[in-house]
This record gives structure tokens, C-alpha cells and sequence, in this order.
């Protein structure tokens, strides 16, 4: 990829604050960017991801399960069902998505504000599985452009992969963006920080506020969001790409990025790539460049990048990359590594 082959959209790195009431820039409404947990696993994701991000970014909470809300203040909760029930829609997505439907009217009234809504949610059970489809459907529908980060099952558990790939493919149609991530994958690398695998979601929480920081932080986030929308309305697959390093280390960000618990995944030959690079105060455009160059690399030749850069003076010497990749060809489905 040529340096000239890509859109910049910010040219100039200042070190404008977007926070400031006196800048001319629009400051994110209050609803406006949203993290929504479906399903236990996604509920348990969705808050710790959501407490990283909090003075921005909303709360919305869907289970069958109530003591997934116990506790939860500040928060959208939808309870799945009339009769609240310990064991959710176990195994039975169709029940969980009927009630999802139910709660529209409710669901309407947040999803109306909503600009972008960041999903998560555990396949292979019944409440993740069946109401994750309806609510992405719902948001999708009132305007939002949603980002759904959905884990595959152990690969042990069959009978939960099974639903799983069912799901899947459902949530990729009615998203605009689907990122798979691998459980096994996950537990792996938990084991080797030696902690628990659910607990040890960092991963799932950085992608969330990696992107949550970047669109909160932009001084004209309409404008951003508008790229967004022209990224991930390629035809063709999507995901997202998050890292956090030293400024100097572009090609580690890179591989970073590419080692996350993602599903098996190649990024070669995609059309469209929408780069956010953010970094402290002495960043220069010679890093950036660097940053665009290693994530940029194996694209098609013709792809579309858009490439964003601003200074967050409380990175110092490190470095902020989300990469939104779309326009990938469908089945590919080659190892990260
Ligand atoms: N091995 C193992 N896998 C789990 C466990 N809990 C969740 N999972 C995995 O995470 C996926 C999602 O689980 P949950 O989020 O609990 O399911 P849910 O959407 O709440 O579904 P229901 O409880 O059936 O309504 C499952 O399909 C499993 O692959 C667990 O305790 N052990
Ligand atoms: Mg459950």
C-alpha cells in the first residue's frame, strides 16, 4: 500500500481536545455510543468492558437469568420472560429470541438514541444464541450501526456448537460488523496469565474500549461514524483489529492485533480498512505512517483506507490502533498466524 493510495482524513495531528466546551467540535451525546451484553457470558463481558468507559458509553443489559443484573446500577436491563428463571432459556434460542421480540417497545426507546451499538454475547446457550439476533436486528433498524463480538463454543461442546453456527451466520446478516472470537482460543491464553478464562476477558474488554475511546475522543464524530458506515457497507466479511504499544513498535502493534482471540481469520485481499491511530503529544506523522503501513500490508491493491490520527495527551509514549477491515472474500479462513 502506498502512502498516497490513502485517504487521510486528518492530515494535520493537533492536540485539540474534543472534551473542551469551547472547542467547535461536537461533543458525544449521552446515549449515543452503547455496549450491550446478550446472555450471561456477553452480560459478564458487557459490564466489565462498559466500567473501563463509563462517563461515555451506556449500559444495556439482556438475560434470562436476573442475577446477572443483581447489583448493576446505571444500567438498561431487559429481563427475558415473565417469570424470571435461574436457569435462563437454556438451550432454547427460539424461546430467548421470541422474548427478545416482546421487548422491542422497550428497547426502542435507548435504541433510538443510539449511534453505535458494540455487542456482546456467548454462542451456544439459549439467551445469547437467540436474543443477541433480535436485538442487533432492533438496533440495526433504528439507525445504529452495530458491531457484534460473538465467542464460539469449546470446541468440545458439539451439541452447543451446533447452535452456535446456527446463530452465527443469523447475527453476521442482521450486523454490520461480526467479530468471531475463539473460547479456546481465549482459555489458552488465559491459562498462560494464569487466570480463569471467563474472568479473563481483557481482551474483549480492550477491543471495547479501544474503539469506544477513539469514536468518543473525535472532535467531528458524525463525520467518523459516516467512515465507518462507508467501511463496513463493503460487501464481503468484516472485523476489527485493536492494539496498544509503544509508538516506535508498528510492526509488534500489528502482530498484537493479529494475535487476539479472534476465530480463524486472514485479513489478505480486503477492500476496506478504516485505520484510527491516537497517541500522547510527541507522536509524529513518520509513526503514523509506520502504524498504516504494517496494517495496510496485504490488503487488496485497490482497497479503500481511510486513516484517522489524534493526540491523547494520557498515552505519553504509547499508541492506540482500532482497525475496522471489511470487504474480506467470504470463507477465507486461514490461520492468524
Ligand atoms: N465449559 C464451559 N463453557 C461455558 C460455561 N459458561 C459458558 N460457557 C460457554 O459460553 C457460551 C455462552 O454461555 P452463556 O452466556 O452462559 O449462555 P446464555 O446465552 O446465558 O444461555 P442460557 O443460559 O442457556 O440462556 C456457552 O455456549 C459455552 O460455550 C461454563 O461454565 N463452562
Ligand atoms: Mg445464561
Amino acid at each position: 500500500m502506498l502512502a498516497e493510495d490513502i485517504q487521510d482524513t486528518s492530515a494535520e495531528i493537533d492536540s485539540h481536545n474534543p472534551h473542551d466546551p469551547s472547542g467547535s467540535s461536537r461533543i458525544m451525546e449521552e446515549g449515543e455510543l452503547l455496549i450491550a451484553g446478550i446472555g450471561s457470558l456477553g452480560c459478564t463481558w458487557a459490564k466489565a468492558a462498559q466500567a473501563r468507559v463509563s462517563e461515555w458509553v451506556d449500559l444495556t443489559l439482556v438475560d434470562a437469568d436476573e442475577s446477572t443484573m443483581d447489583g448493576v446500577r446505571h444500567a438498561n436491563c431487559l429481563l427475558l420472560g415473565d417469570t424470571p428463571s435461574e436457569v435462563g432459556c437454556a438451550g432454547m434460542p427460539q424461546l430467548a429470541e421470541s422474548r427478545m421480540r416482546t421487548l422491542q417497545p422497550i428497547a426502542a426507546h435507548f435504541l433510538e438514541r443510539a449511534e453505535l451499538v458494540l455487542m456482546l454475547t456467548g454462542l451456544g446457550g439459549g439467551s445469547g444464541s437467540g436474543a443477541s439476533i433480535e436485538f442487533a436486528r432492533q438496533a440495526a433498524q433504528a439507525g445504529c450501526l452495530v458491531i457484534s463480538v460473538a465467542a464460539i463454543p469449546f470446541e468440545a461442546q458439539s451439541e452447543r456448537q451446533k447452535i452456535a453456527d446456527a446463530a452465527l451466520s443469523r447475527l453476521s446478516s442482521v450486523s454490520h460488523v461480526c467479530v468471531e472470537l475463539s473460547l479456546d482460543r481465549m482459555a489458552w491464553q488465559a491459562r498462560e496469565r494464569g487466570v480463569d478464562w471467563q474472568q479473563g476477558s481483557a481482551w474483549v474488554e480492550e477491543l471495547a474500549e479501544g474503539l469506544m475511546r477513539t469514536l468518543a475522543n473525535v472532535g467531528l464524530i458524525n463525520l467518523d461514524l459516516m467512515d465507518l458506515r462507508a467501511i463496513v457497507s463493503k460487501s464481503g466479511g468484516s472485523t476489527l483489529l485493536v492494539a496498544e504499544g509503544h509508538c516506535d513498535e508498528a510492526q509488534e502493534l500489528y502482530e498484537r492485533a493479529r494475535s487476539s482471540p479472534l476465530a480463524a481469520l486472514s485479513v489478505g485481499g480486503a477492500t476496506g480498512c478504516l485505520l484510527q491511530v491516537e497517541g500522547g503529544p510527541h507522536m509524529t506523522l513518520k509513526q503514523v505512517e509506520a502504524v498504516a503501513n504494517a496494517f495496510t500490508d496485504g490488503l487488496s491493491i485497490d482497497a479503500q483506507v481511510i486513516i484517522g490520527a489524534r493526540v491523547s495527551p494520557d498515552l505519553q509514549e504509547r499508541m492506540r490502533v482500532v482497525a475496522v477491515v471489511s470487504g474480506l472474500p467470504r470463507g477465507s479462513s486461514e490461520g492468524l498466524v
